[in-house]
């Protein structure tokens, strides 16, 4: 069986690999917790739950609304370690799966392919009467009728809030039954169920483990192995150490 060099893994080894929002910081979106947390004066409970949509729809409306236009702002653009994750898909013989938690798109605009949003994407609508789910750039007034319906007044951002059940979480939880090596990269560890992929890692005993992140996580010690600092460092480092440098 051939090996990748520096990790010893096979070269059909599945891939996945989990991100949070510490990847997408480096690109000038901030994360939500510790300092320069995201929106400052914004509590995430106080917009990122359905009973917060619920008693004070233009408020939350207005807090995705505002990352919504700095998302499209021309200046933020994947940084190297996005762009590392995507190499890697492109380059490694097995199968990498990236699973984020960002709403951003910052991974598909850098190349990655194989991914999936468990916590939803800033740049669609859902329909709260029929579920449709589309293309959204815009702010999202209360006034826009669902494309899908027409109804009036139903459409919310296509993310996932607290007490709601985060997506496609089968088929997560199928890749980390399967995969090889699980790779958590810009994550404090404190949001469930995301926060127990390396739990469920472990339980399986068939992939190794390893934290990438600024600092040691809620989680860190569950990790066989942690390598900290900056995601646009430590990312592209250990990307290299997988497929050698970029052609
Ligand atoms: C860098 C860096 C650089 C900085 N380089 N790194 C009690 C116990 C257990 C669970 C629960 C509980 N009470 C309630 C729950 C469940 C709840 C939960 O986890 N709550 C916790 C607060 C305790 N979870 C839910 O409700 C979830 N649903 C659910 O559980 O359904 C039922 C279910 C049951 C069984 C199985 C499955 C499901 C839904 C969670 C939805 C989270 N939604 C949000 C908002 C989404 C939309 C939006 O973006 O606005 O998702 S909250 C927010 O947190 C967002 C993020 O995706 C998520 C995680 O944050 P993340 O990415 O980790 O960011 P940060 O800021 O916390 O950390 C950044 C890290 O990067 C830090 O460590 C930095 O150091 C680092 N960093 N710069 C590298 N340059
Ligand atoms: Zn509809």
């Amino acid at each position: 069986m051939h090996q990748s060099i520096a990790s010893g893994l096979p070269r059909e080894a599945r891939i996945v690999v989990l991100t949070g929002a510490g990847i997408s910081v480096e690109s000038g979106l901030p994360s939500f917790r510790g300092a320069g947390g995201l929106w400052e004066g914004w509590r995430l409970e106080d917009v990122a739950t359905p009973e917060a949509f619920a008693r004070e729809p233009g408020i939350v409306q207005r807090f995705y609304d505002l990352r919504r236009r700095q998302l499209l702002d021309g200046a933020i653009r994947p940084n190297v370690a996005h762009i590392a994750l995507a190499e890697l898909e492109r380059r490694w013989p097995g199968e990498v799966l990236v699973v984020t938690q960002n709403i951003d798109d910052l991974h598909e605009r850098a190349g990655s392919r194989r991914l999936i949003h468990m916590h939803g994407e800033l740049l669609k609508a859902r329909c709260t009467a029929c579920e449709a789910v589309c293309p959204w750039r815009e702010d999202l007034g209360l006034e826009h009728a669902c494309r899908g319906c027409g109804g009036a007044n139903t459409l919310r951002p296509h993310v996932v809030w607290f007490g709601e059940m985060p997506l496609e979480l089968e088929a997560i939880y199928d890749a980390l039954a399967l995969c090889d090596l699980f790779l958590s990269v810009g994550t404090s560890g404190q949001v469930y169920p995301a926060a127990g992929f390396v739990q469920e890692i472990r339980r399986h005993g068939r992939a190794r483990s390893v934290e990438l992140n600024l600092e040691p996580s809620e989680v860190s010690a569950l990790f066989d192995e942690r390598r900290h600092g900056p995601a646009s460092e430590v990312v592209p480092r250990y990307v290299e150490d997988l497929v050698g440098r970029p052609d």
